[in-house]
């Protein structure tokens, strides 16, 4: 492990300061080991500590074009060229999709790209088998995949990658803006700066209005399983950097990790102007929908799904018109919902909730916008006007200015199914 580090001192540079390769921190569970050793704590192979190489070329020359894989979709390239084969598909009603992770667009294809570019080697033999890993037993089980893989992400040029294939992909799928989290601390914790994070995906972004015709905000998230204390300094860490960020979020465990622990970052950040957003009620109960409205203040709660055991949080959150950004191929492959004929969005619905369709990890859980909205469509036996409220919804419940969401709103309403 001592040949010499091929960049520039500091320049995402894994473990931290040194340039020096060498036998990094696992991210998994904090202890030295040798590159591609595996992590036997959580069942999977490490990805820290292959060399790195001429990165970029080695990247530029590998990396072909991403094609989609679900049955039914469309394949494509990210030249931002028209989808093939579209020509004979209606096409998707115009949406927003207000939740987002955008770690959790990271597909085979890419992350293999990446990995190469970063002298690093997956602990996958093909892409095809990094997709058999795709069977999930709960949210801890998918968590520990996505934070294993995103340790491909390093350099400012990976985070812009990553947010130009997903724009590309969103526009296919109907999506006119995107609220897009990232977890910042996924990427600080193991030497990425915060602010090559921020900057890599402000640069995808900035140009997606042009690019792909999509808006889009910007929504940091901290991690509920890591101390309270973390969030605080990660938000101290990004302040530099807060004119790119519209809200905070709040994500990862969240069985034992209530919504209160968080309380005193979510002030600091409403101090700031910023809109507030948390996970609750995906896989914990009622309570923590309460503690995230009353406790955090959150404008929006993110999937909520649980609030349904609890016919008073249903009332509150239906007078208040609280969004809630469900995602249903997320609750089944998660198995918050047994089938996807069982997941309770009509029950939402009927309710007079203020729900949103969403697709939260799409990479892994098997569809983007459009494929949700599908999905929906046909195990729920949704009517067009009810996706069309739904549409209408994902403009309602973001954080755009009125005169953009009025023009967005319009588009629904012209929406020819
Ligand atoms: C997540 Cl599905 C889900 N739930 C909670 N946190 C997450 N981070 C990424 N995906
Ligand atoms: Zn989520």
């Amino acid at each position: 492990m001592a040949a010499k580090c091929a960049r520039t001192p500091g320049e995402s540079c894994v473990p931290r300061e040194s340039c020096t390769p060498q036998e990094g921190a696992c991210i998994l569970r904090g202890v030295n080991h040798a590159p591609g050793e595996s992590c036997a704590s959580r069942g999977v192979v490490c990805v820290i500590g292959t060399l790195p190489g001429a990165a970029r070329e080695r990247r530029a020359a590998t990396a072909g074009p991403v094609v989609a894989r679900r049955g039914g979709g469309t394949a494509h390239d990210l030249t931002g060229a028209e989808p093939i084969g579209s020509d004979a598909m209606a096409a998707p009603i115009p949406k927003a999709e207000l939740h987002l992770h955008i770690e959790g667009t990271l597909e085979p294809e890419l992350a293999f790209a990446l990995a190469e570019g970063n002298g690093l080697t997956l602990p996958f033999a093909s892409q095809d088998d990094l997709r058999a890993a795709y069977s999930f037993q709960d949210l801890q089980s998918f968590l520990d995949l996505y934070y294993a893989l995103m340790t491909v992400l390093r350099t400012e040029d990976d985070f812009a990658d990553l947010a130009d294939a997903y724009l590309t992909r969103a526009r296919e799928q109907g999506v006119r803006h995107a609220e897009i989290f990232f977890d910042p601390q996924a990427h600080t914790a193991r030497g990425v700066p915060v602010g090559t994070v921020i900057r890599g995906l402000a640069r995808a972004l900035d140009a997606a209005p042009e690019k792909h015709g999509i808006t889009t905000r910007l929504i940091m998230c901290f991690l509920r399983d890591h101390s309270a204390g973390s969030a605080l300094r990660t938000f101290e860490e990004a302040r530099p950097h807060l004119e790119r960020i519209t809200a905070i979020g709040l994500d990862s465990a969240e069985v034992g990790n209530p919504p209160a622990k968080f309380r005193e970052v979510f002030e600091l950040a409403r101090e700031a102007g910023l809109k507030c957003v948390a996970h609750a009620g995906e896989e914990g109960p009622p309570a923590n929908v309460w503690e995230a409205l009353d406790v955090l203040g959150v404008d929006r709660v993110d999937h909520g799904v649980r609030s349904m055991e609890d016919p008073k949080l249903v009332a509150r959150l239906a007078a208040d018109q609280v969004p809630l950004t469900v995602c249903p191929l997320s609750n089944l492959r998660l198995r918050v919902v047994d089938r996807l004929a069982d997941h309770p969005l009509p029950a939402m619905l009927d309710a007079g909730l203020m729900v949103t369709v969403n697709s939260d990890d799409p990479s892994y859980f098997g569809g983007y916008a459009e494929d949700n909205f599908t999905a929906v469509r046909e195990a729920l036996g949704l009517d067009e006007e009810t996706l069309r409220a739904l549409a209408r919804n994902s403009f309602q419940a973001s954080f755009l200015d009125e005169t953009t969401r009025e023009t967005y709103l319009k588009e629904v309403d012209a929406h020819v199914f």
